[in-house]
């Protein structure tokens, strides 16, 4: 063997940077502009190689990219599933090719949950409820119906099924709201907008509240009830989650009146969690990170706080 002068000792026998393959769900979002950069930054602070990928939103992207990086052999991989079904065999792939997987921002259905390591993100359901609990107080001298149109985000996605869960669990309370029109808009502003058209041309003065799944939808939609010469947040009570840049304007402004807070900010979190697992480190299976809500009333005040 060589001799132990020859051994690599001290500041010059750098560690290998452990090489990170992330697989994004696309760029739908103001919410997921800053996910990504959280991740970047987080990656370049932590000094981890990171290989990023935008799957545009398609299933068959992320399970294309994740089988990259079971190619480049990455020391561990990460993604935000975009819907949570259909992972079960690239997930084998990389548990048979002894890569560990972490999950951040949504979760993923499987039977085995070996196949990840841990889960960062949101308690969307939590977020659903926070929201529910907000229009129930807003309301509670409503003596009359209290009609509702939703704004779903991406269909089989995580936080569609779970805010859509949690609102429901605290209205069905009270018979005096009624969901009348439900549709996704796939979180994204033009959908948003296109889909509340459709409902206004249907529903028009019916409707009192809109609960968008998203910022990016909300957003959309005022300038559809705008067009309708419609006032937001006065004629139609506009409830939405994510409590992004543009949500904190559009509350300023007086066309949104309340968004319950969903962080993106995960990346070093995540980066910890990647150097923990390659370390050998017990990690928690779920990490959930800290929310609160912001109702327009305290906009201005916490705008300038706000990192994202
Ligand atoms: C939530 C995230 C969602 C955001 C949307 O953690 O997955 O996707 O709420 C984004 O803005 O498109």
């Amino acid at each position: 063997c060589a001799p132990l002068a020859a051994l690599p000792t001290g500041a010059w026998a750098q560690q290998k940077p452990l090489v990170m393959g992330f697989s994004q769900v696309g760029a739908e979002s103001e919410w997921r502009t800053a996910n990504s950069e959280s991740i970047k930054s987080a990656a370049k602070e932590a000094g981890i190689e990171l290989k990023f990928s935008d799957a545009q939103q398609k299933q068959e992207n992320q399970i294309k990219a994740i089988r990259s990086f079971i190619a480049q052999k990455v020391d561990v991989i990460a993604f935000s599933p975009v819907v949570e079904s259909g992972w079960e065999p690239v997930l084998r792939e990389a548990k048979a090719a002894k890569i560990p997987v972490i999950l951040t921002d949504r979760a993923v259905n499987v039977k085995d949950t070996s196949l990840y390591v841990t889960f960062i993100g949101s308690d969307f359901v939590e977020e659903g409820r926070k929201a529910g609990r907000w229009l129930v107080e807003k309301m509670k001298n409503e003596k009359g119906e209290v009609n509702i149109v939703e704004l779903q985000g991406t269909v089989g996605s995580a936080p569609a099924i779970d805010r859509k869960k949690g609102f429901e669990e605290i209205i069905k309370a009270d018979p005096k709201f009624k969901i009348i029109r439900s549709q996704t808009g796939d979180f994204t502003r033009a959908k948003g907008k296109e889909v509340m058209e459709a409902f206004l041309k249907a529903e028009g003065k019916k409707i009192n509240v809109l609960y968008a799944h998203n910022d990016d939808m909300a957003i959309g939609a005022i300038q559809a009830i705008e067009e309708a010469g419609l006032k937001p947040a006065k004629d139609i009570t506009i409830i939405s989650i994510d409590a992004v840049k543009g949500a904190f304007e559009a509350m300023i402004a007086g066309k949104l009146n309340v968004s319950v807070e969903c962080s993106p900010l995960l990346g070093p979190q995540l980066m910890a969690a990647a150097k923990d697992v390659k370390a050998g480190k017990p990690i928690q299976k779920r990490i959930v990170t800290e929310e609160g809500i912001f109702p327009m009333e305290i906009a201005a005040r916490e705008f300038p706080k706000r990192k994202y």
